[in-house]
């Protein structure tokens, strides 16, 4: 009796380490979007469920400015617009755009701006739930470690020219130039994004 109940102990054991590791597998692979095809090009590359080339995703650009005298950090962003926001940044690596988050939490440094913009950094709308549409506007709450919590007002447009936007501020930081785009468009079923060192502007983000 004492060994079989034992062995159940063991058995129900190694049933949950199983169960966390997997847990933990899913949970790491959703934070990173990896693909089912293993392509690094294609981070974002998110078909539809019918195979249409949208990558389903949308960007946020903007400025923070900290006039205060201590560092602060964007500790979370999210809008119900998307499933989640990231921080990304892109770089261009052999002719290609590729996007990655951000090593750590967007920093805003004392006496500083950071500006988020296209070839540069973005906060990427991951998975959104209807398109965004040119000349529509919606709002991104944004948690900063220092000055708290600030609902801001995102326009939905092509260029930064093409927007015009009240400065926000909470705390010591003041939040302009706040716009947002779709993700750009992926070159078919290639998976290949349509960007070129020459035309960062019209295709990156
Ligand atoms: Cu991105």
């Amino acid at each position: 009796m004492m060994t079989m109940r034992r062995g159940f102990t063991v058995s129900m054991g190694v049933l949950v380490l199983m169960a966390l590791a997997l847990a933990t597998t899913l949970t790491t692979a959703q934070h990173d979007h990896a693909p089912a095809t293993p392509d690094p090009n294609a981070d974002h590359a998110m078909a539809t469920p019918d195979g249409s080339p949208s990558t389903g995703n949308g960007v946020i650009y903007l400025t923070i400015t900290n006039d205060g005298d201590t560092d602060d950090t964007l500790l979370e962003a999210t809008t119900d617009r998307a499933e989640r926001v990231e921080a990304h940044e892109t770089s261009v690596e052999d002719d290609i755009g590729r996007m990655t988050p951000l090593d750590g939490p967007l920093a805003i440094p004392a006496g500083e701006s950071v500006t988020l913009e296209p070839a540069g950094m973005h906060l990427m709308l991951v998975n959104l739930n209807d398109d965004i549409q040119l000349g529509d506007s919606f709002e991104a709450a944004m948690t900063f470690e220092q000055a708290g919590e600030i609902v801001v007002p995102v326009a939905v447009a092509l260029d930064a020219d093409d927007i015009e936007s009240e400065p926000v501020t909470i705390g010591d930081l003041s939040i302009e130039g706040v716009w947002s785009r779709p993700a750009p468009r992926l070159d078919g079923a290639s998976g290949t994004p349509v960007a070129s060192p020459e035309s960062d502007d019209e295709h990156q983000h």
